[in-house]
């Protein structure tokens, strides 16, 4: 609703706001009636209810706990936090703040990697901003909350039917005291390809106008070329950027010396020149040993002047000695989440840390008892997403072996079983391991990752090792991710590509080695926001366009999604994904004050054009929808 009414609003049109917006323009948010809204609303029940959600299929609805927010009290203070330093100090003025903290601090990822890891990023706004402010209130020392981007800005278009810019307008509002921190893929954006230049700028700075502080920057192939035009823009808004290395290989394998300290050490060196504020090590995966953390982070600190933040998966079930060894190095902030949703894929249990380091002197200063409260409605908030769990119940060592991201874990899985291949699941990671390999030992995060996931599908779909690739190349058709990757459209990786399989994959096309962004057109962004105007017959935000230049085909399907259905973004998440149970009543808040209350009736028969009428109660009123049965 509150895209819906600010849109005519010549200041958010141009994304030329702040967040006074809200307080110096109240007229804006009366919002109109829209009579068909209830039944709209309803039509996506019975739709759900009937022929239920993707990846989930149909399903009677389980029964839930409410999952319990914590009892906090709203009228105190806000206490302040890292945010205000920012605010008072700019950028150089929080670097040396936390040059000068001895405690280790932490970065809290529950409200992005640890569901994207776990819940395929399934996890909706609504159990997030119940939480944010509890958690801001009882956490406020925290470094940072990471809340966005990644995958989360792509999936809640995509699967979740809603708004990324509203979930990240509103975290700010109801977390104003700590550092919102966000995923870039550099000139990937939140995608999984290059954009122009002039999207990447304008999809930072409008980022840093809605709320973001701190952007952890990478380069799917580590390539720094790649990533200064985000480190700039991110420092002309006078946010932090925060530039990371992907930690892949293993620096102790003697065996394994393409990424060795010395590789690690001269990344740090550029990044650090390149104007970065914090150096990052991502370690996305979750391969760095406890050993290597420590001559890692130790070779780090005497090589650059900026503080260090290290970011791991627990997946081998080592996180937390990974992150002792780091803190003995002198490492200066950590990615941890509440322990409910910790651990496995996730990041390390923020509150298994907090004992770990008990008698420490780094040990960080948080309040451990209302990180249990905020891991108790977490671990409600989770059984939602029971279906998409990955299913990995206990450490898998094998990460070693396949080096694949924490993040991409359920999401591959997904993938295959959308293609067929669920139970080949262990015959797809170890091809996952051979496709890098044959790749000539790349480094795997979003989206090089995905060209890794999607070859290795791709072979196992169709029975091809590497010999096949080599004797009958020319004849296969290769997924495109695979084509653009060894054309050059993500950059370059250590050492070039493999060129005798690079041949063949582009079938005699000639790839290039310069900038991609160089080469891409500028997207024009007001002759786009015209053509969306006249074919949606109403003003495009910003935001909205920018989302557009990302994925127009995702934006548009969202686009006809809320057309149909309204704003399901306001359904509580058992029936956003199961539906209703007959007989069942809920209650709906549409707006602030507004609520609406929901009866499903009955369920008709299908009819002969496969229809069926689905019987509803809306505040005590006889409602009718007409949905068609897809089973
Ligand atoms: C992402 O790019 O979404 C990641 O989490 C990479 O690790
Ligand atoms: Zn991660």
């Amino acid at each position: 609703p509150f895209l819906e009414n600010v849109v005519k609003h010549k200041d958010f049109l141009s994304g030329e706001y702040n967040t006074s917006f809200i307080d110096s323009t109240p007229e804006l948010f009366v919002f109109p009636k829209r009579k068909d809204r209830g039944t709209k609303m309803l039509t996506y029940i019975g739709n759900v209810t009937v022929n239920g959600f993707p990846g989930i299929g149909e399903k009677k609805k389980p029964v839930f706990d409410k999952p319990v927010i914590p009892k906090i009290k709203y009228s105190d203070e806000m206490p302040s936090g890292t945010k205000q330093v920012l605010d008072q100090h700019g950028a150089t003025g929080l670097v040396n703040w936390i040059k000068d903290q001895k405690q280790v601090l932490l970065t809290d990822t529950t409200f992005r990697d640890a569901h994207q890891s776990l819940l395929a990023t399934r996890v909706r706004k609504t159990d997030i901003v119940q939480i944010a402010e509890p958690t801001a209130r009882l956490v406020p020392d925290l470094f940072s909350l990471e809340m966005w981007g990644g995958a989360t800005f792509d999936v809640a278009y995509r699967f979740l039917k809603e708004d990324p810019w509203e979930r990240l307008l509103t975290i700010r509002e109801k977390a104003p005291n700590v550092l919102l921190q966000m995923l870039l893929r550099a000139s990937n954006a939140v995608g999984y390809k290059n954009y122009p230049d002039n999207v990447i700028k304008e999809f930072v700075e409008k980022s840093a106008h809605a709320g973001i502080d701190v952007f952890r920057i990478f380069d799917s192939l580590n390539w720094v070329k790649g990533m200064t035009l985000a480190i700039d823009a991110v420092r002309d808004t006078g946010k932090i950027a925060e530039a990371a290395i992907c930690y892949t290989g293993d620096i102790l394998d003697p065996s394994r010396q393409k990424y060795n300290l010395d590789y690690y050490k001269d990344l740090a060196k550029e990044l650090e020149q390149s104007g970065a504020h914090i150096l990052a090590i991502k370690d996305m995966a979750g391969l760095l040993k406890p050993q290597a953390a420590y001559n890692l982070i130790s070779t780090l600190k005497e090589a650059v002047d900026i503080p260090i933040h290290l970011h791991t998966h627990d997946t081998s079930g080592n996180g937390i000695f990974t992150y002792a060894k780091a803190i003995e190095a002198g490492v200066d902030i950590v990615d941890v989440a509440v322990s409910s949703m910790a651990g496995l894929t996730s990041q390390p249990s923020a509150n298994s840390l907090y004992h770990a380091l008990e008698g420490n002197d780094r040990q960080p200063n948080i309040d451990i008892h209302s990180y249990e409260k905020l891991s108790q409605y977490w671990e409600g908030v989770r059984k939602y997403y029971a279906d998409f769990e990955s299913g990995m119940n206990a450490p898998h060592s094998e990460i070693y072996m396949h080096e694949m991201p924490g993040g991409q874990y359920s999401n591959l899985q997904q993938q295959a079983k959308a293609v067929g291949l669920g139970d080949q699941w262990d015959e797809v990671k170890e091809m996952y391991r051979r496709v890098n390999d044959l790749f000539g030992d790349i480094v795997k995060v979003t989206p090089s990752s995905k060209v890794v996931g999607d070859m290795a599908l791709f072979m196992v779909q169709n029975k091809l090792n590497e010999d096949d690739i080599f004797e009958r190349g020319e004849a296969l058709d290769f997924p495109d991710s695979v084509i653009e990757l060894f054309e050059g459209y993500l950059g370059q990786p250590h050492g070039g590509f493999p060129r005798e399989l690079q041949r063949i994959i582009l079938k005699g096309r000639t790839p290039f080695t310069d900038r991609p962004g160089e080469r891409l057109e500028p997207v024009q962004f007001t002759a786009m926001r015209d053509e969306l105007y006249h074919s949606l017959g109403r003003p495009i935000t910003s935001f909205e366009a920018i989302a557009n230049a990302l994925y127009p085909k995702v934006f548009s399907e969202y686009i006809k999604t809320r057309e149909a259905y309204g704003d399901i973004s306001v359904l509580d998440t058992p029936t956003f994904l199961y539906g209703m149970r007959l007989g069942e009543e809920i209650e709906v808040e549409i707006e602030q004050g507004k609520t609406l209350i929901v009866k499903l009736v009955s369920i008709g028969e299908p009819q002969a054009d496969g229809t069926r009428i689905i019987y509803f109660e809306l505040n005590g009123q006889p409602r009718e929808v007409v949905i068609k049965d897809e089973n």
